[in-house]
């Protein structure tokens, strides 16, 4: 089919704006079906732009123009030009104020870019380029301008009008419409500009700042979900006092608003003063949200708040740099949350997602650089990569500068780039400067994709007690990048002796050891080499320590090493890493050959592990875990969908029955506590018992089914409840099975009218591994309650569905690729963003049997050929296909 390719923006191309924009005023009458946009733009030649031919381009799409005048003149046809996604001002003077009237229409918006509808309010998502669907502009973060804004509506409709910035008046038209005022006095880009307009209600609290300034602090919310915004609200004033203790941030404007809505492609948003959420980062009570969902606001909440800082009042030059604040925004919530709760048990947790996310994107035919070079569509680019694996980048750096010169360091960003639209390596340099280090060889780290890999080697000389060690690291090629140089890695080490205590490592040309514990060694060249000097005993490395770098690394432990690390090591992460990896070996063997038992050794190590009554319960949780389904397809060169499945649920049964009697003696000890609250303690209990409680159930363990049952019936907390309904579910006996679906039933009737809860409703539907999972997720698409235009509905039934149950997803049958198929090309004019995400697993084709890849590809084929696809779509398809 002939098609016109989509223009590729590219970072090299850049050119600072012709124009600026010092002030705004925008009044918007608001109406569902029909918004009038009014604006006002001053508008100055940029001094520091090369001079194009006088004219000005404005971004616009899905805009009907309805007046427009310069200086106060309505121009002529002869002197602008409207095209689909722009308008040209001819020849316009250096200093100017231009005037725009246009109408759109929010409830035909289902994309959710721009000003669109959700339930019975208006709200607006304008990043990355959503601002240009409301109204004429010049659309791209380096350009800051101060907004007023003027909201106007119906009072009985709308009582509630928002924007950003403080509260500047009010009054009542003449024909009964109010009109709100707002004014923000920081200058900001477009994308961070937001309007709520509803008729919801406020839960209120209030924070001092430092500097003893009372700020209001509102969460709005529809009526009915005000006893829901507690911990939202808690998380807030946590965040707000991080900020300030941690990196002596305080809050700049007079208040603070936050809106849950119901529609909303991402997590949430981080307008300047109006933060808005999808309302499953905001709405919990302990029998509506699971731990991990708390955890999930706690986190969200406080990302956003960050944001403020990093983001608004320093802001992306272009999106390029996205990970200057994502990055760094995603390392501040997760040190926040480190410190909130347990910080080995986040480092853990952290490390899980950006191996199961972004190693696979960093593999893929999507791989990127933190910095990408090049893109079709921007809302493509929100990845793992730019946000958690950039960073692992901040982090790396602050460690390598320590916590004083860090906080130097970001000192000076702030204070030389308040106010500015900056770079990743205007960051970088900040680093350097304030921490006295050269990052020249790091820089790297924001333009090469791909996960390094490192591989060591290593010997020991009893004669002279020396341990050497080598290691080799090799990035292998990707999209456009076949090259790669090597990095500055650090690399956290420790050495281990037989008592499983931390010797010194005290390198080659040291006079004095150190105390003993752990070193950070500088990896830059392709090959580097080590010599320990004082073992008396033959160490076992502890490698890696606290996952100190985004790598993969390969040494050959044996299976004595990594038991023994699993129980001694001191570092934690590195315990529960060699426990993944000791679960991974047993696996990955069971795979290959299908006779092979489950080792004594390994139950022995899972054994001792629950013996520990001294193990925090939730860190005892992680390391008990099993590697997932798709983490383990990465480590094999044809991922064998059928085989991981098969061997997981075996081991998991192996576990149940092999140590009943232990797994049941936690069990009990982690129900003995009455009440809930959200302790990392309590948390820690809920996931341990539950951990207990799948694997009992797994191995058909009479008691555990009946424990489950009564788990689900008690409906303590919803972190039980949906932890014992789902173990029913997967039970493998006929009679507890068919009781799970009975639970099922009552799950429905009781939570009917709350829509988080039902999307945990479709989504146990659909990461059911039973086998006629996809027969049932087809039925559900007719349920009343299923819906193509909202998002979270989407991501419960098709997402859980594609993303988070391989083995059926994949049957070989080729049934989940046709499924998908269908679903994106229904999706894809809806709602672009969310076709093109949905459409992940099936980019990974490559990695599959010569069947499965031709089935996928028939699919993204199939997909390529209709017209009018989106950007966001044709991008991903095509990059998967070449
Ligand atoms: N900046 C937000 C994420 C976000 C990005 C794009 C969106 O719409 C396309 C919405 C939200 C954050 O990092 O939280
Ligand atoms: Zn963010």
């Amino acid at each position: 089919m002939y098609r016109t390719t989509p223009p590729v923006t590219r970072l090299s191309d850049y050119q600072p704006p012709e124009f600026l924009i010092d002030d705004v005023s925008l009044r918007l009458e608001l109406d569902a079906e029909q918004t009038a946009v009014d604006a006002e733009l001053s508008l100055r030649r940029n001094p520091a732009a090369t001079r194009g031919n006088g004219d000005l381009r404005l971004d616009g799409e899905h805009l009907a123009l309805e007046a427009i005048s310069l200086n106060g003149r309505a121009l002529t046809p002869a002197e602008y030009q409207l095209e689909d996604d722009h308008l040209l001002v001819h020849r316009v003077p250096d200093r100017c104020r231009l005037q725009t009237r246009v109408r759109i229409n929010p409830a035909e918006n289902t994309a959710l870019e721009g000003l669109y509808v959700s339930g019975g309010m208006l709200c607006t998502q304008c990043e990355a380029e959503g601002f240009r669907r409301i109204t004429y502009f010049l659309d791209r973060p380096d350009v800051m301008a101060r907004f007023r804004v003027s909201l106007v509506a119906d009072p009985a409709r709308y009582p509630v009008l928002l924007s950003n910035g403080n509260p500047a008046g009010e009054e009542t038209l003449a024909d009964g419409r109010r009109c709100v005022h707002w004014e923000d006095p920081f200058p900001k880009p477009s994308y961070l500009f937001a309007i709520v307009a509803g008729d919801l209600v406020a839960v209120e609290d209030r924070f001092t700042t430092a500097s003893g300034r009372a700020i209001p602090l509102c969460i709005y919310v529809e009526p009915g979900n005000e006893d829901k915004c507690d911990h939202a609200m808690r998380s807030l004033i946590k965040a707000m006092r991080w900020d300030e203790e941690r990196y002596g941030r305080e809050y700049d404007l007079d208040v603070f608003n936050i809106v849950a809505v119901s529609h909303f492609n991402m997590g949430a948003m981080e307008n300047k003063g109006l933060n808005v959420f999808n309302a499953k980062y905001i709405l919990a009570r302990p029998e509506t949200a699971t731990d991990a969902d708390f955890a999930g606001i706690e986190g969200v909440v406080a990302h956003e708040y960050f944001h403020n800082w990093t983001g608004n009042r320093i802001t992306c030059r272009d999106w390029f740099q996205l990970s200057l604040k994502e990055g760094l925004t995603v390392y501040r919530d997760q040190e926040f949350s480190a410190d909130m709760g347990s910080r080995g048990v986040k480092r853990i947790e952290d490390v899980r997602l950006l191996r199961a996310r972004q190693f696979p994107e960093d593999s893929g035919p999507m791989a990127h650089p933190v910095r990408p070079d090049s893109y079709i569509e921007i809302n493509n680019f929100y990845t793992a990569t730019v946000y958690e694996k950039g960073a692992e980048v901040v982090r790396m750096q602050a460690n390598l500068l320590g916590p004083e010169r860090f906080r130097k360091a970001t000192d000076l960003y702030f204070e030389r780039f308040d106010g500015q639209a900056v770079t990743t390596d205007d960051f970088v340099a900040c680093m350097e400067e304030g921490g006295g280090i050269d990052l020249t060889q790091f820089r790297r780290w924001y333009s090469q994709a791909g996960t390094p890999q490192l591989d060591c080697e290593d010997d020991y000389d009893a004669a002279t007690g020396t341990y050497r060690l080598e290691v080799r690291q090799h990035t292998p090629s990707t999209p456009g990048q076949p090259e790669k140089q090597p990095l500055h890695i650090p690399l956290a080490l420790g050495l281990v002796d037989a008592e499983g205590r931390d010797m010194p490592v005290q390198l080659a040309g040291e006079s004095q050891p150190p105390a003993p514990g752990t070193r950070i060694l500088a990896l830059r060249q392709p090959v580097e080499r080590f010599e320990i000097l004082g073992c008396a005993t033959r160490p076992v490395p502890s490698l890696l320590r606290g996952f100190s770098a985004p790598v993969q690394l390969c040494y050959p432990y044996t299976e004595e090493q990594l038991s023994f690390l699993m129980a001694h090591d001191s570092d934690g992460f590195n315990r529960w890493d060699a426990a993944q990896t000791l679960a991974q070996r047993v696996l990955l063997a069971m795979v290959d050959d299908a006779t092979t038992a489950v080792p004594a050794s390994f139950l022995d190590a899972f054994r001792e592990a629950l013996q520990d009554e001294t193990a925090d319960p939730a860190l005892l949780a992680e390391v008990l875990t099993l590697p997932s389904e798709g983490y383990l397809g990465e480590q094999m060169t044809v991922v064998d969908v059928d085989g991981i499945h098969r061997v997981r649920q075996a081991l998991a049964a192996a576990i149940g029955s092999g140590l009943a009697a232990e797994l049941q003696a936690v069990y009990a000890r982690t129900r003995s506590e009455e009440g809930f609250d959200l302790s990392h303690a309590a948390m820690g209990r809920r996931a341990l018992g539950n951990l207990c409680l799948a694997y009992l159930v797994r191995a058909g363990d009479a008691q555990g089914l009946e424990q489950a049952q009564r788990q689900f019936d008690g409906q303590a907390n919803m972190t039980d409840v949906i932890a014992a309904l789902r173990t029913l579910l997967e039970a493998p006996d006929a009679e507890t099975a068919a009781a799970g679906e009975q639970a099922l039933a009552g799950f429905y009737e009781r939570w009917a009218d709350e829509p988080l809860v039902l999307d945990k409703w479709f989504a146990l539907q659909a990461q059911s591994s039973r086998p006629d999972t996809l027969a049932r997720v087809e039925r559900l698409l007719e349920h009343p309650a299923f819906s193509l235009t909202n998002p979270n509905r989407v991501r419960a039934l098709i997402g859980a569905f594609a993303s988070g149950n391989p083995v059926r997803f994949h049957a070989a049958d080729g049934g989940g690729y046709r499924f998908l198929g269908d679903r994106i090309l229904e999706l894809d004019p809806l709602n672009p963003q969310i076709a093109s995400r949905l459409l992940y697993p099936m980019t990974r084709w490559r990695r599959y049997d010569a069947g499965r890849q031709q089935q996928m590809r028939a699919q993204l084929e199939r997909i390529l050929e209709v017209e009018g696809l989106s950007n966001d779509v044709y991008e991903v398809v095509s990059k998967s296909l070449e």
